[in-house]
C-alpha cells in the first residue's frame, strides 16, 4: 500500500484546514531549504554572512537564506498573523491579529555550524494562536502550542510533526520531493542508556548535572549499575530525531557560564516545539526544575535550560536537581 501523503495524513487526522495550508507551506519551505543546503557548496553558501544576529552569533549565509525562504513561503498562509524567527530581532506582523489567527515561531536553520562539515541540520517550528482580536501578545507558554515539528536535512529529508496526540514522520521522495508517511506514531522508550551533552562544558556544570553525568560514566560499578553511551551532534534537530527514533536523553543545562543568559537554547522556537514533540511521543521535557512547556515567556528570544527525552531518565535528573535544591 502506498504511504500516505502529508496532505492525506493531515486530513485524516482532522487538522484545522487552515493549519493544513500552513503545514504544507512549511513543508514547501523545507524542500527549498533542503535544496539550498545540498547545493550550498556549489553556490558558495556554506560560510558565514559576516552578520551577527540577535543571539550574538555569527550568521551563516544559509541561516539568512533559510529565514527568507520561510518568510516568502509562509507569508500568504490563511490566518497567519505573525512570525517569530531566531534570525530576526522583532516580531514580523503580516496582518492585524484576529482571534485564532496563527503565530509561527521558527528556527529556520538549526545547527548551521554543521553545514561546512556536511552534518545534519534542521528547521524547527511551532504554531500557537492569537487569543483575541487585536491581541498582539506572542509570549504564550508552550502548553498553548497547537502544532510543533521540525525538518531534518540529513541522508534523507524528513518532516516530523505533532498536534499533541501522536508524532508522525514523513520522508521526502528524493525524486518528487513529496513527503510521505514513513514513521507513524513515533514514541520515546521510557528507559535509555544513551545521553547527549557537550562534555567540554563540564567545568561549568552545576552539581546535579555533574553528578548525573559522573554516575553515567561510572557504568556498571557505579550508582546506575549499567553502562551508558554518549552522542553529541551539536545539532539539536539531529539529537532529538535520534531520541524520537531510539530513545535517549538530551541535556543543554544552565551552567555557571550561561546561566546569566538563562541557558543556551531558545524557548519559543527550539525548546518549546521539541518539548511538545517529545511529550507527545511519551517522553518528558524539563528545565531540571519543571516542565519546559510551563515556562512563562518574558521575551521572544529568551533562553532556557533543556533536559528532554526518555521520561524515566529525565525523572532521575529532576530528582538530582531536587536533591541539590
Ligand atoms: P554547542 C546549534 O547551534 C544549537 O543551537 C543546537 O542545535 C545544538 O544542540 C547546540 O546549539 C550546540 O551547542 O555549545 O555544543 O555548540
Amino acid at each position: 500500500m502506498t504511504a500516505l501523503t502529508l496532505r492525506q495524513y493531515l486530513t485524516q487526522h482532522a487538522f484545522d484546514p487552515d493549519l493544513v495550508f500552513l503545514i504544507e507551506d512549511i513543508a514547501s519551505a523545507a524542500r527549498s531549504i533542503a535544496s539550498l543546503v545540498r547545493s550550498g557548496a556549489f553556490d558558495g553558501n556554506l560560510g558565514s554572512a559576516d552578520e551577527i544576529n540577535v543571539q550574538g552569533e555569527t550568521q551563516k549565509t544559509l541561516d539568512i537564506m533559510a529565514n527568507d525562504v520561510f518568510e516568502a513561503t509562509c507569508a500568504n498562509s490563511p490566518r497567519l498573523a505573525a512570525l517569530v524567527s531566531e534570525e530576526v530581532e522583532d516580531v514580523t506582523w503580516l496582518k492585524e491579529p484576529e482571534a485564532d489567527d496563527f503565530l509561527l515561531y521558527f528556527d529556520p536553520l538549526d545547527g548551521s555550524s554543521n553545514l561546512d562539515v556536511n552534518l545534519s541540520v534542521g528547521s524547527i517550528f511551532a504554531v500557537m494562536q492569537v487569543r483575541a482580536d487585536g491581541d498582539d501578545n506572542v509570549l504564550h507558554k508552550g502548553r498553548n502550542q497547537i502544532c510543533a515539528g521540525y525538518a531534518i536535512y540529513g541522508p534523507s529529508t524528513m518532516l516530523v510533526l505533532t498536534k499533541g496526540d501522536e508524532v508522525a514522520g514523513f520522508t521526502a521522495d528524493p525524486v518528487t520531493g513529496e513527503f510521505r508517511l514513513t514513521h507513524p506514531a513515533m514514541t520515546v522508550p521510557p528507559e535509555t542508556s544513551e545521553y547527549a551533552i557537550n562534555t567540554s562544558r563540564a567545568r561549568h556544570w552545576h552539581a546535579p548535572v555533574a553528578r548525573y553525568i559522573a554516575d553515567c560514566v561510572a557504568g556498571k560499578d557505579g550508582p546506575r549499575g549499567r553502562s551508558f553511551n554518549m552522542r553529541w551532534t551539536a545539532s539539536m534537530v539531529a539529537d532529538v530525531h535520534r531520541i524520537l527514533t531510539r530513545g535517549g536523553v538530551f541535556l543543554y543545562p544552565a551552567d555557571s557560564n550561561n546561566e546569566k543568559a538563562g541557558g543556551k537554547l531558545r524557548l519559543m522556537y527550539e525548546a518549546n516545539p521539541m518539548a511538545m514533540l517529545i511529550e507527545s511521543a511519551g517522553g518528558a521535557a524539563s528545565t531540571g526544575l519543571g516542565d519546559i512547556q510551563d515556562v512563562t515567556p518574558q521575551a521572544p528570544h529568551q533562553r532556557v535550560p533543556v533536559i528532554l527525552g526518555s521520561r524515566d531518565e529525565v525523572a532521575v535528573i529532576e530528582k538530582y536537581h531536587a536533591d541539590h535544591a
